[in-house]
């Protein structure tokens, strides 16, 4: 199967969890904006292209069904690439841990848009470290702490046992704010050995160590959802 990926072509973002999949499995795919420019979004979130209408990027397409929502993109993907262990109690479990990640990832956004998407973080600055100094301060230890438990109890290793595309998510959410807030998570990390250690075990599989080398991983820059401002991390 020949798989199309619908998102943003200048940043990773929500679109990156999908990515990261897709390139773990060594599966064939487009990223459509990347080679046709961001405007091939637009007919889908017009609601001009025949199936389900996606609300916002990412979504993918697999033959005749597209797909949007970042974790349900990679709840059927899952059994399918892979990445998913065997059973119905994984399946929900894996869908649950990506859910939690997405409102973590949420979180982070609005640690430097709290007030609206829509306005500049310029227009915000005031709101945004009173946002990230309680992100950093509450949230990320209990997002964070709860992701090492998870670990802790599924025996160390991975979040379900076994390798699967929430492993794949967390060690996104792990290199996103190591640039976001790379203060506090020198601060953070002495708790969090288990999750640490998967980070590094993704970086080092062979097609994500590819892909993470080649010019396909975008760098993180201040246009994504893990953006990096001097005055939102902790201070030195
Ligand atoms: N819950 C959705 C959120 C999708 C989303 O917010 N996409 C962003 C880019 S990362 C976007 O383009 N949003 C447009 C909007 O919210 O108006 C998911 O996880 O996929």
């Amino acid at each position: 199967m020949d798989y199309a990926l619908y998102y943003w072509s200048g940043i990773q973002g929500r679109g990156e969890f999908v990515r990261l999949a897709l390139e773990d499995a060594g599966a064939s795919y487009t990223d459509v904006a990347r080679t046709e420019g961001d405007a091939a979004i637009a007919p889908f979130l017009d609601g001009e292209h025949p199936g389900v209408w996606p609300f916002a990027p990412p979504f993918l397409r697999a033959g005749r069904l597209l797909i949007g929502q970042t974790a349900n993109i990679l709840a059927w993907l899952g059994p399918r690439l892979q990445l998913l262990p065997e059973g119905e109690s994984a399946r929900v479990h894996a869908a649950q841990l990506q859910l939690t990640i997405a409102d973590l990832v949420a979180e982070v956004h609005d640690s430097h848009h709290p007030v609206a998407s829509s306005l500049y973080y310029e227009d915000q600055r005031d709101e945004a470290a009173r946002r990230a100094a309680d992100l950093r301060a509450h949230r990320l230890p209990k997002f964070l702490g709860h992701f090492e438990q998870v670990l802790q109890r599924a025996g160390g290793r991975h979040a379900l046992h076994q390798h699967s595309y929430v492993d794949l998510s967390l060690f996104q959410v792990m290199a996103g704010l190591d640039y976001a807030f790379p203060h506090a998570m020198q601060r953070l990390r002495g708790d969090l050995p288990l999750l640490c250690a998967l980070q590094q075990r993704v970086a080092e599989r062979p097609n994500v160590a590819a892909y993470l080398a080649s010019p396909r991983r975008l760098a993180f820059n201040r246009n994504g959802i893990f953006r990096h401002y001097d005055e939102l991390d902790d201070p030195r």
